[in-house]
């Protein structure tokens, strides 16, 4: 794996669910194999789970953690050819060949703007550090994806699977749910991503206009009716999008959609997932949140499990001779 910029990356996923679990039951497996490494991070965005999770699993691998606050550097120039003598005082090829000789791997959370479409689907940050610094990438969600939470999502079917009954192929179901504000399309696309790599029954529902970018979808089964899709579900995804159509668009805040424990009924006491911030009753009540059907919270936890596999894994592949022995013994031995 040169970089991690989706799931596509991980070549074998069921067995990056296997090396996951084996992290999460050691999670000082690859201990010191990051000594003397530099963990580059660079967040244009919020975060607490993304950044936490990354910045844990660095140092149980022995990173030194270095954050990159962009906003205090100089305002950057991403066009090829620009003649720079407006506002824009660095660009982007030095300052992310720069930041390259300062780390080993650079991860970076730059969300879309959710105003053009073909603008943001050029993910330009990370096209530009994949280009220019010289080191691995890491996707910590960027316009079109997230694939670190989608590593960690995976790794929570799998974990309760085993509780279903023996060779049920899980219904998974990612539904839509209201929202005051308009948010992008990144968890939802590589949830699907993702979850087209596995054995399970797939279906997606939400209101009509908010279908997800067909690129990504590809021929996914979408029940526009939502008690329908939930019928028999194991796992319930909770997120919201914005409209991909009306690009960036609200376009409706049917409360109709949001996950309470009547949705819940007919599923096969299916377990409801967010990837988190949720905002409670408004996509899903207390009452489901509160409950047994919740497993949100093991959700984020796998967020460590996933984000140490992927930087074991990134350094293992670009530093072959330093830490393959080390790694190999630490990590694979132990699957
Ligand atoms: C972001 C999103 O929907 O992409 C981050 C989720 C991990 N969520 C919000 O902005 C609330
Ligand atoms: N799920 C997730 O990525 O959370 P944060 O935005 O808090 O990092």
């Amino acid at each position: 794996m040169k970089h991690f910029l989706s799931i596509n990356d991980i070549g074998d996923i069921k067995s990056a669910i296997s090396t996951c679990q084996a992290i999460k039951r050691n999670p000082y497996l690859g201990q010191g194999i990051a000594k003397g490494k530099t963990l580059g991070l660079i967040f244009l965005n919020p975060s607490l789970r993304t950044k936490i999770s990354t910045i844990k699993a660095a140092q149980n691998l022995g990173f030194n953690v270095l954050p990159i606050d962009v906003s205090d550097a100089w305002a950057l120039e991403y066009n090829e050819g620009a003649i720079m003598d407006q506002d824009k005082a660095e660009h982007i090829k030095e300052a992310a060949a720069v930041i390259g000789r300062y780390c080993d791997i650079i991860a970076i959370r730059a969300f879309a703007k959710l105003k053009h479409k073909a603008e943001d689907e050029k993910e330009q940050i990370f096209q530009s550090f994949v280009q220019y610094a010289g080191k691995p990438v890491v996707n910590l969600e960027s316009a079109l994806r997230h694939p670190l939470q989608t590593l960690a999502d995976l790794l929570t079917i799998e974990s309760y699977r085993e509780k279903l009954e023996k060779n049920k192929k899980p219904k998974v179901v990612l539904s839509w749910a209201p929202h005051v504000k308009a948010l992008p399309h990144a968890v939802a696309n590589s949830f699907v991503e993702g979850i087209q790599k596995m054995d399970y029954e797939f279906v997606i529902t939400h209101p009509e206009g908010y279908e997800l970018d067909d690129s990504f979808t590809k021929d996914a089964k979408v029940e526009y009716d939502q008690e329908k899709a939930f019928c028999d579900a194991d796992f319930i995804y909770v997120k919201n999008w914005s409209s991909v159509k009306e690009y960036g668009k609200v376009i409706n805040q049917d409360k109709n959609w949001m996950i309470d424990h009547k949705k819940l009924l007919h599923t096969s006491q299916a377990k409801v997932m967010h990837c988190l911030p949720v905002r409670r009753n408004l996509v899903i009540a207390d009452e489901v949140l509160d409950s047994e059907h919740s497993i949100v919270i093991e959700q984020a936890e796998n967020r460590l499990y996933s984000v140490q596999y992927v930087l074991a894994e990134l350094l293992h592949s670009n530093n072959e001779k330093l830490v393959k022995n080390e790694y190999k013994e630490a990590i694979y031995d132990e699957c």
